[in-house]
């Protein structure tokens, strides 16, 4: 088995470069995340790994295998095989699936991580693991949301979040696995579409903006939520990742957030750039419900001082970017 090095110093803990394995490589971060992490340590660095079958034409070069986290000898064989020192574990369920079929996303949220973390154990991998705003419940504080405060949320998806905080954290403390994990907003990302979360709407509209010139929202008007452009959720995730260890005092998780919107400043901001956009609204009650037992706006500044978390894109920056790179995938894909 040939042994990698890092292009950078400090880039594998061991000194040595071990490979790093994505779970659920192909969904909406895995698709960013795979190759800055490629373009950063090396193509063949980095083992990308989903349920889904990979399609023919593939999107990039580099190691693919096909991988069910509930299955806990496939995560051993290609940990071993692979010589995987870093593991982001990114395979689960949104919240809105989550809420339609809790016991499979009890199975994939927990039973995966279990698995990872089991793994990781045996193996001294670091770990990523990506926790949400989903943590949080109707109980805890709206506005300006501490790192530490009430968590108790009242979705299937909440609840494997929270546990996987907690499970995280047990297996940092009790077995020293270097398990490390951020608060996620909704992102925003044009890539891949995001699949099942509460937060979707926020993609779906820049899409609907340019091929139809309008967008039917399923969250109300003014529902606020914190959000995140893909780009900086990218950044953000490996530098967590990169942070000394020391300086940790919350690895499992940082609340992180770039922006805290309503449909209705979203839409606005769209508008300016795409004239004559317009939304309307249908509200569907089971991820306005979800939505609505979510913080408004959380408290990033644990993230900031602790390893220097800052994000570029604020609304407009965002909105700006987005639409360049979706008008841009347009063109490509026109025939001929
Ligand atoms: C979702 O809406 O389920 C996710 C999230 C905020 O965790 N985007």
């Amino acid at each position: 088995m040939i042994r990698f090095r890092p292009r950078e110093p400090g880039a594998c803990p061991a000194g040595e470069m071990q490979r790093i394995l994505v779970t659920g490589a192909m969904g909406q971060i895995g698709s960013e995340l795979v190759p800055a992490l490629r373009e950063r340590f090396g193509v063949d660095c980095v083992v990308a790994s989903d349920l889904r079958i990979m399609p023919r034409a593939r999107p990039s070069r580099g190691i693919y295998e096909h991988l069910d986290c509930t299955q806990a000898p496939q995560i051993l064989e290609l940990v071993r095989r692979y010589e995987v020192g870093t593991i982001y574990h990114l395979a689960a369920l949104l919240s809105a699936v989550a809420e339609d079929k809790p016991h499979v996303a009890w199975s994939i949220n927990m039973g995966g991580l279990y698995n990872v973390l089991e793994v990781a154990r045996q193996y001294q991998a670091q770990v990523f693991f990506p926790s949400s705003i989903g943590a949080f419940g109707p109980t805890t504080p709206r506005e300006h949301t501490p790192q530490v405060t009430i968590q108790r949320p009242t979705t299937m998806y909440g609840v494997t979040k929270v546990a996987g905080e907690l499970l995280c954290d047990y297996y940092a403390g009790r077995f020293g696995v270097d398990a490390r994990g951020l608060r996620l907003p909704g992102l925003i990302s044009c890539v891949a579409p995001p699949g099942g979360g509460t937060t979707d709407y926020a993609v779906e509209i820049f899409h609907h903006a340019l091929r139809y010139g309008r967008y039917t929202c399923f969250l109300a008007p003014d529902t606020r939520l914190d959000m995140m452009y893909m780009p900086d959720a990218i950044h953000a995730i490996i530098a967590l990742m990169q942070a000394d260890a020391a300086r940790l005092h919350h690895r499992n998780a940082y609340n992180v957030s770039a922006m805290s919107i309503t449909p209705t400043e979203l839409a606005a901001e769209i508008a300016r750039q795409v004239p004559g956009f317009a939304i309307d609204y249908q509200v569907d009650p089971v991820r306005q419900a979800i939505a609505d037992s979510w913080p408004r706006a959380i408290d990033a500044a644990a993230a900031r001082e602790d390893w220097g978390f800052a994000p570029k894109y604020d609304l407009a920056g965002m909105t700006q970017d987005m639409l360049a790179q979706l008008r841009a995938r347009r063109e490509a894909e026109k025939p001929g």
